[in-house]
């Protein structure tokens, strides 16, 4: 009101148009009238112009007001707080977060949220994080107010998000129909519990189930009914396992356990027959009586397999023979395996003792000189006479006593037994004695044979050694040095198994060998295979190229004699010739 009084008297008093009294002092009635027109229309302007004014200033306050209204009414908290994490506001929605930190306007915020606003304060520059209150998930995205002290907190509820993301993460590691962990968390569950199994020498194994003859359940009850009796299985493998333990479902009628940390077999055995009687017993559903069985392939880690392809590959073997056994019960991959084990610990053991215990006996195969005709040398074979248990083949209890290094006094007594059934002969004949890779690596191997020479009396030239091609080949020129030593001796040296390995030539020519042996494998084919002859014949002449003897193994004909004959092969031994004899039934002839 006061404006325009103001306006009004401006006007007036600025008026340059009113003149005043005529010289008579008289204003006219028409000037009086001119002027209140005009005066009137610019009081009118005035009016007009103020109210414009009025309007606009309310509309801005409206808006005002509106604004500041905004924050108040997002969905979403909003808070304003100072440097030092002290609230100075916060909207309606905020009220829930600020319940569950117990703090409110004017109280600072808790320590962990408040370091960060420090921090963000310090720094000028947002930052965003997701936090726990009570059972939901807040984004909490904090923002600098440059030059005003003020920290903005915007938060969103994102429970809902995670979950969503939680749940596809769930969907693509379950299976829809029984919940279960599907194929996929299988398979990673069983890489870790073999990587823990491989670095804590621990035991664990797959019990691999598929349910018998489900296909019928389905074809007589309907799929309904199927899908509700794997339903039940699903519960009843759950219920049979520990809590470290995984129950998988695979596909089909297929589940698989992963039981982790078991002692030994028996245990496993053990879940095995719970599990086929927890899923065997009768069920009703929707009014139709089933009564499941299930076959269970097991597969054993570390020892059947250090991949979960391998593993899994033996649980599935083991299940195909299960269910070929009749189904309705577990089979163990390569059962027959595991009892080799058990059978190869146990010769093990009995080895350790066999020496001592004199259970070893050699036995000879006489070799036949063919230029000759005459029988001067044999090959010494060991033979061990396991109590209760009559022969053991070599081929069994050799393998175990290099792997478990008894080769080596295994050997040294061959070794000094050989020598002193030669000597004890008084026939003047060579005796060959193999040398096996493991004896072969040891660093006093030439110390032995001249000790052993030294003890029996029996000359270094009746003594042959025997290393198979592999062991020579294997580190060639470690072989040469060991050879040329031994041969420094006085003994000789013969390549055995020829033709079973790979050979280098070059080294073959620098060896002071004076034999090789052509293995019984090539041996076998020749008379009836033009391609063995050729071969045959390609190695003696190789042999002798190299100023080598040529033994020819495992001749078993009268063809086979004559055809080495043809060739030039130096000796024989087979049974043609002679089977392997005891000390006593072996002379000189
Ligand atoms: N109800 C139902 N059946 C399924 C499902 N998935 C696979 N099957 C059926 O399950 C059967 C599984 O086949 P197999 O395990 O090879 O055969 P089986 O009849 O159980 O015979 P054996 O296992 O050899 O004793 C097939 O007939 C599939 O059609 C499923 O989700 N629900
Ligand atoms: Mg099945």
């Amino acid at each position: 009101m006061n404006i325009r009084v103001e306006i009004i008297m401006l006007n007036i008093g600025d008026t340059p148009e009113f003149e005043g009294p005529d010289s008579k002092g008289q204003v006219s009635n028409e000037d009086l009238e001119k002027e209140l027109s005009r005066l009137t229309g610019e009081l009118a302007f005035a009016n007009e112009t103020l109210r414009k004014e009025v309007k606009e200033r309310e509309k801005t306050e409206r808006e005002n007001t509106e604004l500041a209204k905004f924050p108040e009414e997002n969905p979403n908290p909003v808070m304003r707080c100072s440097q030092d994490g002290t609230l100075l506001y916060a909207n309606q929605s905020s009220r829930f977060l600020l319940n569950i930190w117990e703090t409110a306007v004017g109280r600072r915020l808790p320590l962990n949220v408040s370091v960060i606003v420090g921090e963000v304060f310090h720094r000028a520059t947002p930052q965003e994080m997701e936090i726990a209150a009570g059972n939901q998930v807040y984004s909490l995205l904090f923002q600098p107010v440059a030059d005003s002290g003020y920290v903005y907190l915007y938060a969103r509820d994102i429970t809902a998000r995670i979950e969503a993301k939680q749940s596809l993460i769930h969907l693509a590691h379950h299976d829809d129909l029984t919940g279960l962990p599907n194929r996929r968390l299988f398979q990673d569950r069983l890489e870790s519990a073999i990587s823990h199994a491989k670095l804590h020498g621990g035991l664990g194994a797959v019990h691999l189930i598929d349910l018998d003859h489900f296909k019928d359940i389905n074809d007589s009850e309907g799929h309904a009914t199927g899908d509700a009796l794997l339903k039940v299985i699903a519960d009843r493998l759950c219920g049979c396992l520990r809590e470290s333990d995984t129950v998988a479902r695979l596909g089909g009628d297929e589940f698989a356990v992963i039981q982790a940390d078991v002692k030994d077999l028996s245990e496993i055995a053990g879940l095995a027959n719970s599990i086929l009687h927890q899923v065997s017993l009768p069920e009703n559903i929707d009014g139709h009586s089933v009564y499941p069985t299930a076959s269970i392939g097991l597969s054993v880690f570390p020892d059947d397999g250090d991949s979960t392809e391998q593993v899994l590959r033996g649980a599935d073997t083991a299940l195909y023979r299960a269910k070929a056994k009749g189904r309705a019960t577990y089979s163990f991959f390569e059962r027959q395996m595991h009892r080799a084990v058990k059978r190869r610990k146990a010769i093990e053991r009995d080895l350790r003792s066999a020496i001592d215990a004199q259970e070893f006996v050699l036995h000879y195969q006489p070799k036949l000189d063919l230029s000759s005709g005459l029988s001067l040398a044999a090959e010494a074979l060991i033979r061990w006479d396991r109590p209760g248990q009559g022969f053991l083949s070599p081929a069994e209890f050799i393998p175990v006593a290099e792997k478990s290094k008894l080769i080596v006094p295994i050997g040294s007594w061959t070794l000094a037994e050989a020598l002193r059934q030669v000597r004890e002969s008084g026939n003047d004949i060579k005796v060959a004695v193999n040398l096996s890779a493991v004896q072969f690596k040891e660093d006093n191997l030439v110390e032995l044979v001249r000790g052993s020479l030294d003890a029996s009396g029996v000359a270094p030239g009746n003594l042959e050694l025997e290393i198979t091609e592999t062991v020579a080949m294997e580190d060639a020129e470690n072989a040469e040095t060991v050879f040329r030593r031994l041969v420094d001796l006085g003994v000789s040296l013969a390549i055995d198994d020829f033709g079973t390995g790979y050979s280098s030539l070059s080294y073959l020519k620098q060896f002071p060998v004076q034999r090789i042996k052509i293995d019984k494998t090539f041996v076998d084919d020749i008379g009836s295979s033009e391609s063995a002859d050729a071969l045959v014949r390609a190695v003696v002449n190789l042999g002798h190229g190299f100023n080598m003897k040529v033994t020819a193994e495992g001749v078993e004909t009268e063809e086979q004699l004559a055809i080495l004959k043809d060739i030039g092969c130096d000796e024989i031994q087979g049974y043609f010739h002679s089977r392997h004899c005891p000390p006593m039934n072996f002379r000189a002839s």
